[in-house]
């Protein structure tokens, strides 16, 4: 963002970057100061909970990752699923 920041969500064995358009969801929310927003995700919705930085898929809570708001230059396996080498 403006600020240098970035939204990313866990993976196996390092972050995955938000795309574009979820990340200006999560961005807004965040700074609107909302506790939790719902994600549409690959057809799927999510729940995040920007307390517990974490996301859940609605109907699954169990399929639950970390999030994290951090520098947009911090290293990341990619963007959304898809790979940057
Ligand atoms: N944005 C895009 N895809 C997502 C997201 C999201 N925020 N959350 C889950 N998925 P679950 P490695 C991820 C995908 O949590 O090798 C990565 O993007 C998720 O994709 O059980 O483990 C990779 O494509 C998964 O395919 O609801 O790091 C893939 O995992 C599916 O939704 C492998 O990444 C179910 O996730």
């Amino acid at each position: 963002y403006d600020d240098g920041y970035q939204w990313f969500y866990e993976g196996r064995n390092g972050w995955w970057q938000y795309d574009e358009r979820t990340s200006k969801e999560l961005e807004t929310s965040y700074k609107e100061g909302k506790s939790t927003c719902e994600l549409l995700i690959a057809g799927f919705l999510y729940v995040v909970d920007l307390e517990c930085m974490i996301q859940m898929r609605k109907t699954d809570p169990l399929r639950r990752r970390r999030i994290k708001r951090d520098l947009a230059t911090v290293p990341k396996k990619g963007v959304a699923g898809l790979r940057i080498d």
